[in-house]
């Protein structure tokens, strides 16, 4: 069964490259409503934690270094199949082959720096909303 809230992060790439506004119009003209919002940044500690589940991955080491590289944006979602639509509203994790109007197609530079995360599971999108925010932070 799919719950209605997923977690978003706008990845250090596209706050740099000044894209949060235009990310976040696209994420709520899609029909999502944001719970909870925080402009933070990951320590490479904290980075490490949350990708810990690609720690076996060639590309884990560069993926904390970026991701701890500058300020994020971390969000809780809510729309009905908050999971499963807003993978379909991110595209593919390469850029390249992210369908066209997609916000990687859109605002992506490489398949590393896709501009933002999309949690792929009801749980994960639990796991990773309570990691960046408390009880207290969410409507
Ligand atoms: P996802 O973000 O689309 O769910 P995952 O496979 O969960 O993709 O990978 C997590 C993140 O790791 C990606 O968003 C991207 O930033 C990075 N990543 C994934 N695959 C590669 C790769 O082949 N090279 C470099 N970075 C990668
Ligand atoms: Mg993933």
């Amino acid at each position: 069964m799919s719950t209605n809230r997923t977690f978003t992060m706008i990845k250090p790439d596209g706050v740099q490259n000044g894209h949060i506004g235009a990310i976040l119009n696209h994420i709520t003209q899609a029909g999502f409503t944001i719970i909870a919002m925080k402009y933070t940044r990951l320590t490479t500690e904290r980075a490490g934690e949350f990708y810990a589940v690609h720690s076996a991955r060639p590309f884990y080491n560069d993926l904390v270094k970026y991701m701890s590289s500058g300020p994020i944006v971390a969000v809780i979602l809510e729309k009905e199949n908050a999971v499963e639509d807003f993978r379909n509203v991110i595209g593919a994790t390469d850029p390249t082959k992210a369908e066209k109007g997609t916000i990687r197609n859109l605002y992506a530079k490489s398949i590393e720096a896709n501009a933002v995360h999309g949690s792929d599971s009801d749980e994960n999108a639990a796991i990773e909303g309570n990691f960046f925010f408390s009880m207290l932070e969410r409507f």
